[in-house]
């Protein structure tokens, strides 16, 4: 008997197979499901057998069936699920699968600085001017003083478009003055922001692609207490009162004399940590008094007017502000970074 039903077990459960494969529309699965799963379908009978059996035979056999009982059962109704689906076509709409939860849009970390950037130095006066980032290397090098051959030429690895041409991505964003200044007769105000590009290699404060923020301020009188002053009040501004600037002295063909300034590290607040490399302080900037060399190009009387210039990089601020240990997490687009701003 044992083997008997058993037998049947198996015969039922290819039978069921066979008949949901060929069942084509939501009737014919009603039938198969009367047929085998029925108050007094085929399953039930071979339950029904079942009460005849004793000890070991009936658990083991009781066992099978309750196994089958629950295959069919699913088998089923992933089939009844299907003919379902396809019986509504197109329009079919499930009102039980979870809602696709829409992300609301933000601006990148990099946008909304160079924004507040842009205002500070706004309420100070200044105009936002802009310029290619594609230039000559008249404007890219040779307006600003930096000669053929110059050593300094090479400080900045440059990228060409055409070297026959001369046409190169603009290292730096300091051709925008050259561009303002031939434009305007003095005094002049502007903040260019910008990318520029470089072959430097990329690592934690260094990328090919960068934003710098050019700052020019040409007028009579203007000295380097001017300078000093007005990217204090910058950097009190944008920062906090807490921020401290540091003045090192340093050489751009296009200023003198010239210097870079350095903000204190926000991130490890003077401890020394991996963006300002232990030193507590992040390089941001190069500045100087623009050069009488670059006003004799732009045909501004060196004897009356004066000036100074800075160039920022923006990542590097940008690191400081958000505690970002590497300027190569800007560009990643990794969404757990950006959905933190
Ligand atoms: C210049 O580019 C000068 N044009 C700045 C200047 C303007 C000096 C006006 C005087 C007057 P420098 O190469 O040091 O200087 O770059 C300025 C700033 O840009 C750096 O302090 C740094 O903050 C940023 N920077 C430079 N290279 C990179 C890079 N590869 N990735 C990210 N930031 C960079």
């Amino acid at each position: 008997m044992k083997s008997d039903l058993k037998t049947r077990i198996r015969l039922l459960e290819s039978d069921f197979d066979s008949a949901l494969a060929e069942a084509s529309d939501l009737q014919a699965l009603e039938q198969i499901r009367i047929r085998f799963l029925g108050r007094k379908g085929l399953l039930a009978g071979l339950f029904g057998i079942l009460g005849s059996l004793e000890g070991d035979e009936k658990r083991a056999s009781g066992h099978l069936l309750n196994t089958l009982k629950d295959k069919m059962n699913t088998v089923f109704s992933e089939k009844a699920r299907s003919l379902d689906m396809q019986s509504h076509g197109e329009s079919f709409f499930d009102h039980s699968l979870p809602g696709n939860i829409g992300y609301i849009g933000r601006l990148h970390p990099l946008t909304t600085l160079l924004r507040e950037i842009k205002s500070c130095f706004q309420s100070m006066g200044f105009i936002v001017a802009q310029g290619p980032e594609i230039e000559t290397e008249y404007y890219n090098f040779d307006a600003l003083n930096i000669a053929r051959g110059h050593p300094a030429r090479d400080m900045q690895d440059t990228l060409f478009i055409d070297e026959e041409q001369e046409i190169v991505l603009r290292t730096h964003t300091s051709p925008v003055q050259v561009h303002v200044m031939e434009n305007q007769p003095p005094p002049v105000r502007i903040i260019a922001p910008g990318r520029c590009y470089r072959r430097d290699t990329p690592d934690a404060t260094h990328s090919p692609v960068f934003h710098q923020i050019e700052g020019l301020y040409v007028d009579e009188g203007v000295s380097f207490a001017d300078l000093k002053g007005t990217i204090l009040t910058f950097a009190q501004r944008l920062l906090g009162s807490d921020i401290k600037i540091r003045f090192r002295p340093s050489f751009f063909p296009f200023t003198e004399p010239s210097a870079e300034y350095d903000f204190s590290c926000l991130i490890c607040r003077g401890r020394g940590c991996r963006v300002c490399k232990q030193s507590g302080w992040v390089e941001i900037s190069g500045a100087g008094m623009v050069n009488p060399a670059v006003f004799d190009y732009v045909g501004y009387d060196p004897e009356r007017y004066t000036g100074f210039a800075f160039g920022m990089g923006v990542e590097r601020i940008a690191m400081l502000i958000y505690g970002i240990p590497d300027i190569r997490m800007f560009y990643e687009n990794d969404v757990r970074l950006l959905k933190q701003f």
